[in-house]
This record gives C-alpha cells, sequence and structure tokens, in this order.
C-alpha cells in the first residue's frame, strides 16, 4: 500500500478518530448480531435476521451522510446503519426483545423494522422496497421546502425487481430529486441467488431512468464512504438522485428461520467471509499506524460488555400493554362506545 494509500481516510475528510469509530461501529453491528443469533437459538427471543457480512457498507454509508439533517429509511439488515446514525445497543436489543420501551415500535413490529423519529429513521414496512416510494417523497419535501437535506434509503437487489422500487426511481428522476438510493447486493433473495433475479445489473438500472449509477465493492469502506458522499454533494447541488450498486454477501442464513445448507454450500460462504471488509478495514487501521491488537481485543471486551448489559435491560422491561395495541396505528386512537 503506498503511503497515499495509507491515509486514503483522511483525503476524504475523515479523521482518525471517526475511522476508528467505523470501525467500532461495524464490530458493534457484527457483535449485536452474532448474539441474537444466539439468543434465537436459546429461545429467548423469537426471531432474528441478519446483517452479518453487511456491515461495512452500511457504516461507511452512514459516516457519508449528514446525521443532523438527512432522513433515512434503512432496511432490515441495517444494524450498522441505525448504530451509526445513533440508535443505542439498548434500543435495538428492546426491539428484538419486543417490550414496550423499543422506540421502534414499541415492541409491536417484527426486529429489522427500524424506526427513530428522533434520529429521523422512517418506519418501513414488511413488503420489501416500500421504503423506496417513501424516501422519495422525503426527497421531494426537501425540494418543496428548498432544504438541503437529502434522504437515503437501503434495499436488497431482490426488491429491486418490486414495482416500488421502479416507481420510486421513475418519480425521483422524472422530479430530480435529492435521495441516495443504495442497493445492498448480499447476492441471494431467501433462496434464490443472483442470476435468477436480475439479467443485467441493478445499477444499470439508472440509466433507464436518468440518473447516475455507481457500483461500488461493500467490502471497501472508503469506497463505500466516497461515492455516498460524492452522491450527497450531487443530491445538495441540485444534480439530482443516485442509485449506488453495493456487492456484498449475505453470510448468514436469510433469517432464523432459514435452513441455507438447503441452496448454497459451506464452501461458498467461507470463500465469502475471507473477504469480510470488517476484517479488511481493521489492516487498514492497522496499516496506518491507528490500531493494534491490544486495542481491538479492550474493543471486544468492552463491546462484549455493552451488549451483556443491553441483553439484560431489555431481558428487565415489560412487554407493552395490551391497551396499547393501537398506539401509532391511527392518528387518534379508536375509542369504544
Ligand atoms: C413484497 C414482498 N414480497 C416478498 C416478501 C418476502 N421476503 C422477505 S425478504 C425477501 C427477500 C428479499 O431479498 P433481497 O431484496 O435481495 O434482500 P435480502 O433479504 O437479500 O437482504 C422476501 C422475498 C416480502 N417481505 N415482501
Ligand atoms: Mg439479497
Amino acid at each position: 500500500m503506498s503511503v497515499g494509500q495509507l491515509m486514503e481516510h483522511r483525503s476524504l475528510g475523515l479523521t482518525d478518530e471517526d475511522a476508528i469509530k467505523m470501525y467500532t461501529n461495524m464490530l458493534a453491528a457484527r457483535k449485536f448480531d452474532e448474539r441474537c443469533l444466539l439468543l434465537q437459538r436459546a429461545g429467548k427471543v423469537a426471531f432474528h435476521v441478519s446483517g452479518i457480512g453487511q456491515e461495512t457498507a452500511q457504516v461507511a454509508a452512514a459516516f457519508a451522510l449528514d446525521r443532523d439533517k438527512d432522513y433515512f429509511l434503512p432496511y432490515y439488515r441495517d444494524y450498522g446503519f441505525v448504530l451509526s446514525v445513533g440508535m443505542t445497543l439498548r434500543e435495538l436489543m428492546l426491539s428484538n426483545f419486543a417490550r414496550a420501551e423499543d422506540p421502534n415500535s414499541g415492541g409491536r413490529q417484527m426486529p429489522g423494522h427500524f424506526s427513530h423519529k428522533k434520529l429521523r429513521i422512517v418506519t418501513g414496512s414488511s413488503p420489501v422496497t416500500t421504503q423506496v416510494p417513501h424516501a422519495v417523497g422525503f426527497a421531494l419535501a426537501a425540494k418543496m421546502k428548498r432544504q438541503d437535506f437529502v434522504s437515503f434509503v437501503t434495499f436488497g437487489e431482490g426488491s429491486s425487481n418490486q414495482g416500488d422500487f421502479h416507481e420510486g426511481c421513475n418519480f425521483a428522476g422524472v422530479h430530480n430529486l435529492p435521495v441516495i438510493l443504495m442497493c445492498e447486493n448480499n447476492q441471494y433473495a431467501i433462496s434464490v441467488p443472483l442470476k435468477k433475479q436480475v439479467a443485467g445489473n441493478v445499477v444499470d438500472r439508472a440509466i433507464g431512468y436518468g440518473f447516475k449509477g455507481v457500483r461500488v465493492d461493500g467490502n471497501n469502506a472508503l469506497e463505500v464512504y466516497r461515492t455516498v458522499k460524492e452522491a450527497r454533494e450531487r443530491a445538495v447541488r441540485g444534480e439530482g438522485p443516485t442509485l449506488i450498486e453495493a456487492m456484498m454477501y449475505r453470510i448468514s442464513p436469510h433469517s432464523t428461520a432459514d435452513n441455507d445448507m438447503m441452496y448454497r454450500t459451506k464452501e461458498e460462504v467461507e470463500h465469502h467471509k475471507a473477504k469480510d471488509g470488517i476484517v479488511r478495514f481493521k489492516s487498514y487501521l492497522i496499516e496506518c499506524g491507528l490500531w493494534g491488537e491490544e486495542q481491538d481485543a479492550r474493543l471486544h471486551e468492552e463491546l462484549a460488555a455493552q451488549i451483556k448489559d443491553a441483553t439484560e435491560y431489555a431481558d428487565r422491561q415489560p412487554y407493552p400493554e395490551p391497551q396499547d395495541l393501537m398506539n401509532y396505528v391511527y392518528a387518534q386512537p379508536v375509542k369504544e362506545d
């Protein structure tokens, strides 16, 4: 690695602290995820949908946005993203334990349906890709109000075949809206491999809608950061949407209800594990002289303690009350006669 490449994060506008925080968040997401998989197997939580293998791009994208003003419409694997825009491990764990204090849905939604008003994380639905037209709506609001925020939305490559994606893209292109659409192409839609989902490339769909498309290596944190940052700059300059296709691989099964060995091999998964973006970013930090194995061991211990705290905290909290069932469903709760 040349000296120029070594301090690449600085030339992109990231401080050394930012770079370390990015790594911390990637690892926090990974460790949180691994704990949730164990909790589900132990019968402590009902379900978990994992984002293992996708954290690098998620965290990098979040750092490239304006976390004080942009609007975020993440999809169900985005633990690294939501942690990086301010959600806490306790809040995430409250959601997985379905407890009343969960800011995402008061313990009502499946885990992975992120929502946090204060952090401008917009609630999503279970039908995949419905968040795309929502994000386009937020971008339309930015344009109409002449405000300089952007909306950022993620979704899977399988979901990019849904009508919602295409309608959202078309509207965003026609109105030249400040929206960044990031496809987390993890090679599978449940059991369906990429080659049976899309004949061309997701990124090329941007051409048809009249805006820019960029494909990036989702395991390369700084590449994703640069791409999202440039997309944001274009959006606030009035140059419209960007479709980013971040290439990655879903290391975990689709969810805790999936047996992935029915449709792929251990060898295939191991092959992709070896390309882990978190390990790669850690190596980069070490090569820059910003990180070392001792610090890394300490970070693992700190995260283990934080995750233990989050787990124990969530486990102690009460479930939602039955009478709160209609909260946030209607503007006004329906009153009985
Ligand atoms: C409209 C709709 N169809 C089907 C489903 C069931 N479903 C949930 S996730 C999923 C796979 C989506 O694959 P992809 O978009 O690639 O995202 P990934 O799960 O791989 O991250 C499907 C089919 C759904 N939730 N919504
Ligand atoms: Mg997928």
